[in-house]
């Protein structure tokens, strides 16, 4: 990492701050670019002289290049980051989402980049015909976002093909921890849950409580993304534990690290709502020598002590 130059977009968000952190304590030298729509600056430790940032949106052409000057990796992760918000006004999250990585994937051609690792998603996968989900699954997206990420992994594999861009997709599943904002629209169950019951409020069940999801924690989420920007593979990776738990365990286990007796309040499914996920992480593991470092006990812990 040591004499690289990385720009990471959308580095003030949830799991770009945590990413900039990884890679500025392994020696790189980092840019930011980020329209602080949903990332805030208070995510950064501006003081640092390996850290610059720039503001400025990742559909502005003028402002990609002046940020892409010389960068030799660039991980994208700024996004439209709600799938409802998606559903309210797809032309919005197609630009962000699908002109955003285009603009960034015609920059890393001309800059001749070593490696470009963008943010995909397990909502390419819908609703999974069998788990866990290995890269070569079906891909059914549900929602505009889904398939924007799906749009996003052809477009990189045509710029591999046409220009020689090496890219790698990260295919993450469900990632929690300190700084996912709970009232943010994309705000997952975990940190929901985490404001409610350490005010001792109930949280909301939607349905029975079976579902269950694959939750990865952000701090090895940011390890497998320096790790993708060092690889040599390309293509697209599941980010995921291979593990999965159900809501009311969750519930149980967050009663347990927050010292809460609050039950939760059981409303109807949503309609949208996926029963099972969980990904096949073997990929992540021959590729990127990835295992996770964080139980989610551990990582429920340290989220519970941040918040
Ligand atoms: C995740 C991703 C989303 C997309 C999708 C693709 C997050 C935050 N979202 O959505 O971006 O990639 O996967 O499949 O990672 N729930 C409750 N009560 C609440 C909130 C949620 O019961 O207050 C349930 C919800 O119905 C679902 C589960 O918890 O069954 C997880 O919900 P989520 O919104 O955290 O994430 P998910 O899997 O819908």
């Amino acid at each position: 990492t040591s004499g690289a130059r990385v720009l990471v977009t959308g580095g003030a968000g949830f799991i770009g701050s945590h990413t900039v952190e990884a890679l500025l304590a392994d020696g790189a030298q980092v840019r930011v670019l980020d329209n602080l729509s949903s990332g805030k600056e208070s995510n950064l430790p501006l003081g640092e002289t390996s850290l610059e940032l720039i503001e400025g949106d990742i559909t502005d052409r003028r402002v990609v290049e002046v940020a892409m000057r010389d960068v030799t990796h660039c991980l994208h992760l700024a996004a439209q980051v709600s799938v409802i918000r998606s559903v309210e006004d797809p032309v919005h999250s197609a630009s962000q989402n699908i002109l955003g990585p285009v603009t960034l994937l015609q920059a890393a051609k001309e800059q001749g980049l070593e490696k470009f690792v963008y943010a995909s998603s397990a909502a390419v996968y819908g609703d999974p015909e069998s788990l866990p989900l290995a890269e070569t699954a079906r891909l059914a997206p549900l929602s505009p976002y889904g398939l924007e990420k799906q749009v996003d992994e052809q477009y990189a594999a045509l710029f591999a093909s046409l220009h020689g861009v090496k890219s790698l997709g990260m295919r993450y599943f469900n990632v929690y921890g300190p700084r996912q904002d709970p009232a943010s629209p994309y705000a997952g169950v975990i940190s929901k849950f985490v404001d409610l019951l350490s005010k001792n409020e109930a949280p909301t069940v939607f349905g029975d409580g079976g579902q269950t999801r694959d939750f990865v924690y952000v701090k090895d989420v940011a390890r497998a993304n320096v790790a993708a920007l060092f690889s040599d593979h390309v293509g697209v990776c599941n980010v995921a534990t291979g593990a999965t738990i159900n809501l009311l365990e969750l519930l149980d286990t967050l009663r347990d690290v927050l010292d809460s007796d609050a039950q939760a309040k059981h409303v109807d499914g949503r309609s949208d709502d996926i029963r099972h996920s969980c990904g096949d992480a073997s990929r992540l593991k021959s590729w990127l020598g990835f295992e996770p470092e964080w139980t989610l006990a551990a990582g429920l812990q340290a989220l519970a002590a941040a918040s």
